[in-house]
């Protein structure tokens, strides 16, 4: 009876977030989460009818997380009157399926647009009014200063929550939520609707300027610098504190899209207390606020969102650029979880998957349009995720507490050496071994590998493309030997060999190695020899 009373207690249990070492993980049903995810494309699930050849891709490549959108204008569209038919069938047949969901609130702001409110709202203009561009020229966004929107907003979020609870809440199919999609003003960085310049003009929020000075050495650089340049002022309009300037527009509209935001959060929440996000656009180096969907959750004004309320759980960013290390190190670094909700559904994505969850001990990863696929069950994408779903246990225990690592390797950057324990492990792309017939080609596809150390000498490795040596790195004048590698996975969480690799496959005991086209898990037991 007390492991019934336990079991049925973790199931009712709402997820929720839990710091393990480093990292942050997402408990549902009792137990730590990873979320091999994908999102669709934004108009596939407005109907089941045009889900239903989804589902099947979804289970191809090994998903466990679907992002769905949740469109404001199809649950609300007529004032006050809320429809969940939509979402009800949704969570049947995601639960059929055996896949959870991640709501994404397409309320107020859809990629900087109001491109998802109801017809009732956007026909009301009086009452519901618009940010302005420097002329006077009304754009499609909503405005974040007005009342009238955020209430309007608040009542079609917590119908949603209430909804959720209602219908899930002894199941928990729904694992989280996305809070509006990639805010950001463009092209004009900042609001210049009457509510916004009346704003503008006042003192910078307290809580603001509490946070700067409690948090002064911790602040990121970028935003730092602004407020230094400016003389570390406390007091003042946004223009006296940081300047009469682009980027002071972005900070206060920043500040005010975060307050709206977090409170739209808090009150999902109060009906039903799922963790929630929000996503950015990325920006790119040497534009200028309203270049780009600026004051979205972006790295250099993290502290900014931070400032205005912590209803938020954490911040993510999009990535539809190639510089994936560069910005998920400046998400990480106020040691905050990662979690990729969409990345452009390339060649990449397999790698980057592993990478997110191994290096940065991330939640999780989720290509865009992933439903896009012919052929989803070739994707090297389901393949990893395969893998994946077979170390669960092993990557979740571990994660967080420095035993799990994760390469990348590209023609450009073939090389990198980890420090594990008492080893260095030196991971190349498989096609530096000269001899394989893929060293010549033009395209090297991108090898990685999750590679979790469970005991001194042993380790589990996992992914494609990649050759690892052994170095003593404490003893140099010890040399180190393979001593077992076997191909294998987890049945019922106990590792079970499917081949012994010997001979050729560790090049006589040199080194291991996945092949480019083979996507496996080896433990690995190594030794120490004079
Ligand atoms: C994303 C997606 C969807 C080459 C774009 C990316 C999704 C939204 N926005 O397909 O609309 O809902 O979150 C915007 C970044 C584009 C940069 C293109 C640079």
């Amino acid at each position: 009876i007390f492991f019934l009373l336990l079991f049925s207690k973790a199931f009712s249990q709402i997820p929720f977030l839990q710091k393990q070492g480093s990292t942050t993980q997402l408990v549902v049903n009792g137990k730590p989460f990873l979320i091999r995810g994908g999102e669709l494309g934004n108009s596939t699930a407005t109907s089941t009818e045009s889900m239903k050849e989804v589902w099947p891709k979804l289970k191809a490549m090994h998903l466990n997380t679907v992002l769905m959108p949740v469109y404001w204008e199809l649950i609300e569209p007529t004032e006050g009157k809320f429809e969940f038919g939509l979402y009800r069938e949704m969570i049947d047949l995601a639960r059929e399926n055996h896949i959870k969901i991640v709501f994404l609130w397409f309320g107020s702001w859809k990629n900087s647009m109001s491109s998802h409110a109801p017809s009732w709202l956007k026909l009301n203009q009086e009452k519901y009014p618009r940010a302005k561009s420097e002329t006077g020229q009304s754009q499609e966004i909503l405005s974040s200063f007005s009342e009238a929107v955020f209430e309007a907003d608040k009542r079609a979020f917590e119908e949603l929550m209430s909804f959720t609870k209602t219908y899930d809440s002894k199941e928990n199919t729904v694992i989280m939520v996305q809070v509006e999609n990639e805010i950001g003003m463009l092209p004009s960085a900042r609001d210049h609707q009457e509510l916004a310049n009346q704003a503008f003009k006042k003192e910078v929020p307290r809580e603001l300027l509490t946070y700067l000075k409690t948090n002064k050495d911790k602040l990121v650089p970028e935003f730092a610098e602004i407020w230094k340049q400016n003389g570390y002022k406390t007091k003042g309009n946004w223009e006296e504190v940081f300047g009469k300037n682009l980027a002071t527009d972005e900070l206060f509209m920043a500040y005010f899209y975060s307050k709206f935001t977090n409170r739209i959060t808090e009150a999902g929440k109060a009906k039903y207390k799922l963790p929630m996000f929000v996503n950015a656009a990325l920006n790119r180096a040497g534009k200028n606020p309203g270049e780009y969907p600026s004051a979205g959750p972006l790295p250099h004004l993290m502290d900014v969102w931070k400032s205005a309320g912590t209803a938020i759980d954490f911040l993510s960013p999009d990535f539809y650029n190639p510089d994936f290390k560069h910005w998920c190190d400046l998400y990480v670094r106020q040691g905050d979880v990662l979690f990729v909700p969409e990345h452009a559904f390339d060649a990449t994505v397999a790698a980057k998957a592993l990478y997110t969850v191994g290096h940065y001990q991330g939640m999780g990863f989720s290509p865009f349009s992933i439903e896009s696929k012919e052929k989803p069950e070739d994707e090297p994408l389901g393949k990893i995720y395969g893998l994946l779903a077979n170390l669960e246990p092993l990557i979740l225990k571990n994660q967080g507490l420095g035993k799990m690592e994760a390469v990348m390797l590209s023609k450009e950057n073939p090389e990198t050496i980890l420090k594990m324990g008492k080893y260095e492990l030196v991971c190349k792309n498989d096609y530096t071994l000269s001899w394989t017939p893929g060293a010549r080609t033009e395209n090297w596809p991108l090898g990685a590998a999750i590679i979790i150390q469970t005991s001194e000498n042993e380790f589990y490795v996992s992914g494609t493309g990649v050759v690892i040596t052994f170095k003593n790195a404490e003893n140099p004048s010890l040399r180190v030997g393979l001593l077992k590698v076997d191909e294998g996975s987890f049945v019922n969480e106990k590792w079970k060999v499917l081949r012994h690799l010997n001979g050729d496959q560790t090049h006589q005991g040199r080194h291991v190695n996945i092949g480019t086209d083979s996507y496996a898990t080896q433990r690995v037991e190594v030794y120490d020899y004079k």
